[in-house]
């Protein structure tokens, strides 16, 4: 008989939502539907065991109200008779929740570097699959103990609970990091992981579920938890649900000329965004319009904050979002090809713009100025301290669209 597990990571209670105090309120009531969403399919997919890789909580530690609002949405689990075991990642380094918090048994919490091994139990109560399980004291851990992985047991299911980097995603140092090779040279079935937020499957039975409700607009797309099902010996079959009813996506719209009003803007926006909703969800986007649009009078004039707010507002209504948020950095069309190959300084300014896009030494001779004019590039870009030539002309090069523009547009006004 096969095993089923249903796999979660990265829940982060308590992590602080941006927008106004009532999306930031119904985002979390939406972050505590979405746990509760994750023990119904538990019990109604009447799984074999929850696990829970990780980041459960944003700080250390569970707040007051969380704490007791996972309690609450796990004890059915327990009662329905489905263990569950959780482990502790960099964010929860000080999680202190325990068997002792529920009045039903079953819950196992792994906060040890040193592992320790729980067992899945059949209803005669012979072993199925065992879970080694790790957790970390500490929000830094240079190394995942590799060699602290026990051998595999025969006949069963071996399933590894933990929250690390796995090295091939994305390499550096990042979480107690281990190659892919170190864990899967354990024979293990399946590693149940947490800490990588956007889902993902390294060689087939490393897997990270991806966080269960995305907390800020990076973390776009569906996001849920996962639905294992192992047999030992065989490549684990994973099912992704989505749970989280909101949903975010991140969206930039660079140069549009032709967009002349607001209106074309919001038809453009429509288009980008409809295709990232989810069915069943509500959606919360970040919209950045830069470079040149026809529309930017509308956009910085005084009029623009207003503008801008009650475009937010109608694509809400449109896509039936629950929060849209509108942001304009643009430059209005300006006839920049007409101030060509002329006899002044508006010309050669221009000039020098298309030699900075491709000349790397006038890009450096401009970060050397500007680090003597105490202009630190390294603060401006939040690079490393030691701004490394490539960013500083990667981060100059950012500057450039809608660039020509601005220059036109401020040269060629007239006094007032
Ligand atoms: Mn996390």
């Amino acid at each position: 008989m096969p095993v089923r597990v249903l796999h979660a990571a990265d829940i982060h209670l308590d992590c602080a939502y941006s927008g106004s105090e009532r999306i930031a309120a119904q985002l979390k009531s939406m972050h505590l539907d979405a746990l509760r969403a994750l023990a119904d399919l538990a019990i109604r997919e009447s799984v074999d065991a929850l696990l829970i890789a990780g980041d459960s909580a944003q700080r250390d530690d569970f707040s007051y109200a969380s704490r007791l609002a996972f309690i609450e949405a796990m004890e059915p689990v327990l009662k329905a008779g489905i263990p569950i075991f959780a482990c502790r990642g960099n964010h929860d380094s000080s999680l202190s929740i325990g068997p002792d918090d529920f009045s039903t048994p079953g819950f196992t919490i792994y906060t040890d570097w040193r592992p320790r091994s729980g067992y899945i139990r059949d209803k005669a109560g012979t072993p199925v699959a065992r879970i080694v399980g790790w957790g970390f004291d500490r929000p830094h851990e240079e190394r995942f103990p590799t060699d602290s992985i026990p051998p595999a047991e025969s006949g069963i299911v071996n399933i590894a609970l933990a929250h690390l980097q796995v090295t091939d995603l994305a390499p550096g140092p990042g979480y107690a990091p281990a190659s892919a090779a170190e864990l899967l040279s354990s024979g293990y079935d399946y590693w149940a992981l947490g800490h990588v937020h956007q889902r993902a499957t390294v060689d087939g039975r490393l897997h990270y579920p991806g966080n269960l409700m995305g907390c800020n607009p990076g973390e776009t797309g569906a996001k849920g938890a996962s639905l294992v099902t192992l047999t030992p010996g065989s490549i684990p079959k994973i099912e992704f649900i989505p749970l989280a009813g909101a949903v975010w996506a991140d969206a930039e719209l660079s140069d549009h000329p032709e967009a002349e009003t607001l209106s074309d803007a919001e038809d453009l926006i429509q288009e980008i965004l409809e295709p990232q909703s989810v069915a069943g969800t509500r959606l919360c986007a970040r919209v950045r319009l830069t470079g040149v649009w026809g529309c930017a009078e509308e956009c910085l004039g005084p009029q623009g904050h207003e503008n801008l707010q009650a475009l937010s507002k109608s694509l809400e209504r449109t896509l039936h979002a629950l929060s849209i948020e509108v942001t304009a950095e643009v430059s209005p069309y300006v006839p920049v090809e007409s101030f060509r190959n002329q006899p002044h300084i508006l010309s050669q300014m221009l000039d020098m713009v298309d030699q900075l896009e491709t000349d790397d030494e006038l890009a450096d001779r401009i970060y050397e100025l500007l680090k003597k004019e105490k202009i630190d590039i390294a603060a401006l870009t939040g690079y490393s301290k030691t701004a490394q030539a490539g960013k500083a002309r990667e981060y100059l090069r950012s500057l450039i669209p809608g660039l020509r523009e601005k220059m036109v547009h401020d040269m060629t006004k007239e006094d007032p």
